[in-house]
């Protein structure tokens, strides 16, 4: 039938052309799965302290440990490749650092998209410190993401990305990603969608490698004006 043909066609363009239809070589990145195919290790203790825990992102709010202190979090909204489509998503808000997760992921050598979403709720932006957010594949460190310090915002889902080489082949990289506070109390951050999937080698543009370019800004939400709890 010609019908299926065409539609074969187009369908494999899709898949060369864009991360978007490749495949998300993340484990639960979505953490529909609450915290299965991670692990969570904690460098912190003491007054501050909070567990990174997974909570639902169905707008009611919940208190801590099974929501943002209160404040109901929207479903991850922000613009890019792998979109889950769900109601939860991972929340560290520790003021003493850090707490990172981790999974073992093959690669091959070649070119990766990594990315994921972070939201920081009204309570946590009105924390007096910052608080970073990076990640590591391999031995590559990417500059962290300043959680406070850029144009996030409160109660907003903005996506992040970058490009990275992996210059060779690497059996079980461990892939994490961290949340390290500056201060107590510092910011709080909710993560979704992370995923890590092949791309072409770029040929023209500008390499990002090792630094994340916030990609949402134009597509945010407006800001949602909350009391402070
Ligand atoms: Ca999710
Ligand atoms: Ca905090």
């Amino acid at each position: 039938m010609k019908f299926l043909t065409v539609a074969a066609v187009a369908a494999g363009l899709a898949i060369a052309g864009s991360a978007n239809a490749s495949v998300n070589l993340v484990t639960n990145g979505s953490f529909e799965d609450g915290l299965n195919g991670w692990t969570l290790i904690s460098t912190g203790s003491g007054q501050g302290y909070s567990p990174t825990v997974v909570i639902t992102t169905d707008g009611i709010g919940r208190g801590y440990p099974n929501g943002a202190f209160g404040e109901g979090v929207a479903a991850d909204d922000a613009a890019g490749p792998f979109q889950d489509n769900g109601t939860k998503a991972v929340y560290f808000s520790s003021d003493v650092p850090g707490e990172s997760l981790t999974q073992t992921i093959n690669l091959s050598a070649g070119w990766y998209e990594v990315g994921f979403d972070a939201y920081v709720p009204q309570n946590g932006y009105n924390n007096p410190n910052d608080a970073t957010f990076t990640a590591t594949i391999g031995t590559n460190v990417w500059a962290p993401v300043l959680l406070k310090g850029t144009s996030i915002g409160a109660s907003n889902w903005m996506h992040y990305s970058a490009v990275v080489n992996v210059a060779d082949a690497q059996n079980n990289v461990p892939t994490s990603f961290t949340f390290s506070a500056t201060g107590f109390p510092a910011v709080d951050v909710l993560v979704d969608r992370v995923y890590i999937a092949a791309v072409p080698e770029p040929m023209t543009w500008t390499l990002m490698i090792m630094g994340f370019g916030g990609a949402g800004a134009a597509l945010r939400r407006q800001r949602r004006r909350l009391a402070a709890i």
